[in-house]
């Protein structure tokens, strides 16, 4: 059986999931309006991984006999200035995504509970690579410099990115 402390704190942390689906998507609806379809791709997969994030709380608060408690999602940033503040302003976003789940961590240690400290190490993981692969775009972004060529191939390498859903 899941604390209720536990349950309060994964259910928020659902909100966040959830939260960041709905950033990334209004992400990608900026970048479709800049003609950015590869980028806007990028992160419309970026969409699935966040639902996919959402749905492996929720099952595990199932299975542990909690009840999942939904609340309001706030609205995302439409607006951005550049493609380069975007993927700044994702990266930023995953490293307090990566901030709430080390505080998750911290409450399974506190209340001893082997079965949510072996659960959130996947998220552990997950958020090195969740944080890379923005910070990776972000430094490409400095590189190009805004220049139309590095743009172009930038855009066409992340028109590639498909969504693998992670064995659970
Ligand atoms: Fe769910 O990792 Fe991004 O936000």
């Amino acid at each position: 059986m899941i604390s209720q402390k536990m349950q309060d704190a994964i259910n928020a942390m659902i909100n966040k999931e959830i939260y960041s689906e709905y950033l990334y998507l209004s992400m990608a609806a900026y970048l479709d309006s800049l003609g950015l379809s590869g980028m806007a791709n990028f992160m419309k997969v970026q969409v699935q991984e966040e639902r996919f994030h959402a749905m492996k709380f929720y099952d595990f608060v199932n299975e542990r006999g909690g009840r999942i408690v939904l609340t309001d999602i706030k609205a995302p940033q439409v607006d951005f200035n550049s493609a380069m503040e975007l993927f700044e302003m994702a990266l930023k976003h995953e490293e307090f995504v990566t901030k709430s789940i080390n505080e998750l961590m911290d409450i399974a240690l506190s209340e001893n509970d082997h079965a949510a400290k072996s659960f959130l190490f996947w998220y552990v993981d997950e958020q090195v690579e969740e944080e890379a692969s923005m910070d990776q775009i972000v430094n490409q972004l400095k590189m190009i410099d805004g220049k139309g060529h590095g743009m172009l191939m930038l855009d066409r390498e992340l028109a590639q990115r498909t969504f693998n859903p992670p064995v659970k």
